[in-house]
């Protein structure tokens, strides 16, 4: 990309250089203010430096009666709620109206695609871009070490302000909802080995699973390795007196049936089920197997349950994580933990603003 710093007394004075160098068809990239010259420190003159660059489709004259096909730029696609909490901010100065994605300079090139390619979503891959390239333009080294410092900074100042890690430890009752296969009862047990074993707390388990065959024998593997009775639950009658029954626990697990929650009638069946939602802390399971796409959908079908944060599983099976970051920030709801494997209770890590940035930055070992 051919770009053109240019330092002038003012900024049309700026912007008649910057034709003169580059053309009609010059865009400004970014301006800031600088001070020039002077002696010690003293008599130093204020002047605008601005970044620019030639629009590679520039407007095209109002005389033309064909509609002009609108050329990729850097704007959020369609569909997707771009907040205030994202990118956008970050670079207000920065002008990507007619700037198209093939003339950025290939190190961001290559930094867009692999944003692409780890599912990130179209909102989030601009932010990323603009925060890199005013970070270039102020510092002008990108070099790759560089590069991920700043994808972190930006990843961290997203999700910071998001509480991750296991919610309200006040409740006693902790329930684990989502699709078919995620995980659910094997991270179950591993919250309530957890709990058992590290935390000396006394557990008990209720599932609702009624539907697949072993499961309740899956769940009674786990009590009778932990010492912890498992009740079994056909109605909301039979959840409060489970309930009861487990009233000297410390902690009680409940685990949902994996079902297809596309039909609605099931997400209603489950949350007449469930505790009242004060007295319980509820994680939607979702696979990083995952697309963006299904995970997205998964939680609007679980939207009649309050969901308290995320857990996402399968760590272990895929290096792309873009969809867990549109997921979390475009929900603000925050990670409680991630899973990285089968066994229990070892393959469970509580969640942080650190742990997840961290995950981010691996996405690119796969493509960088
Ligand atoms: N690789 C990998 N496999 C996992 C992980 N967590 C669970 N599994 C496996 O995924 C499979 C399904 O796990 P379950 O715990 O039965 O999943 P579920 O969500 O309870 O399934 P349903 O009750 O049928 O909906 C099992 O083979 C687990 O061992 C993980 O973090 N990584
Ligand atoms: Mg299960």
């Amino acid at each position: 990309m051919k770009t053109k710093k240019i330092v002038a007394g003012s900024m049309p004075e700026a912007m008649t250089k910057v034709r003169h160098e580059l053309g009609q068809n010059a865009v400004i990239l970014h301006s800031k203010k600088v001070q020039t010259g002077g002696w010690l420190g003293f008599f130093k003159k204020p002047q605008i430096e601005v970044l620019a660059t030639i629009d590679p489709y520039p407007h095209v004259s109002e005389k033309r009666t064909k509609p002009i096909k609108e050329k990729p730029t850097l704007r959020p696609t369609k569909g997707m709620e771009l907040r205030p909490s994202t990118a956008k901010k970050h670079a207000t100065e920065i002008t990507w109206s007619n700037q198209a994605r093939n003339q950025l300079p290939d190190w961001l090139q290559s930094v867009e695609k692999r944003l692409v390619q780890n599912g990130f979503a179209s909102d989030q891959i601009d932010g990323v871009c603009q925060f890199l390239l005013k970070n270039w333009y102020n510092r002008e080294k990108p070099d790759s070490s560089e590069l991920m410092d700043w994808e972190r900074i930006y990843f961290e100042g997203q999700l910071g302000k998001i509480p991750h890690g296991p919610a309200k430890l006040q409740h006693k009752i902790v329930v684990l909802v989502g699709p078919t296969g995620v995980g659910k009862t094997t991270t179950l047990a591993k919250l309530a080995a957890d709990a058992t074993v590290n935390q000396k707390q006394s557990v008990g388990f209720i599932t609702f699973d009624t539907y697949r065959i072993g499961a309740i024998e899956q769940l009674k593997t786990y009590g009778e390795i932990l010492d912890a009775p498992v009740m079994v639950a056909y109605s909301p009658e039979d959840v409060t007196q489970a309930l009861e029954k487990l009233k000297d626990k410390d902690k009680v697990f409940i685990d949902t049936a994996g079902r297809n929650y596309r039909e609605e009638g099931f997400v209603e069946e489950l949350s007449r089920m469930l505790p009242d939602e004060k007295e319980c802390v509820t994680y939607l399971v979702l696979s990083l197997t995952s697309k963006h796409d299904d995970m997205e959908q998964i939680y609007q079908n679980f939207r009649k349950i309050p969901i308290n944060r995320f857990i996402f599983t399968k760590k272990d099976e895929t290096s792309s994580y873009g969809a867990m970051f549109n997921m979390v920030d475009k929900h603000q709801l925050g990670v409680a933990y991630v899973t990285m494997g089968q066994d229990v209770p070892e393959d469970i890590v509580s969640s942080s603003t650190k742990s997840i940035t961290n995950l981010l930055a691996q996405s690119r070992k796969l493509y960088g």
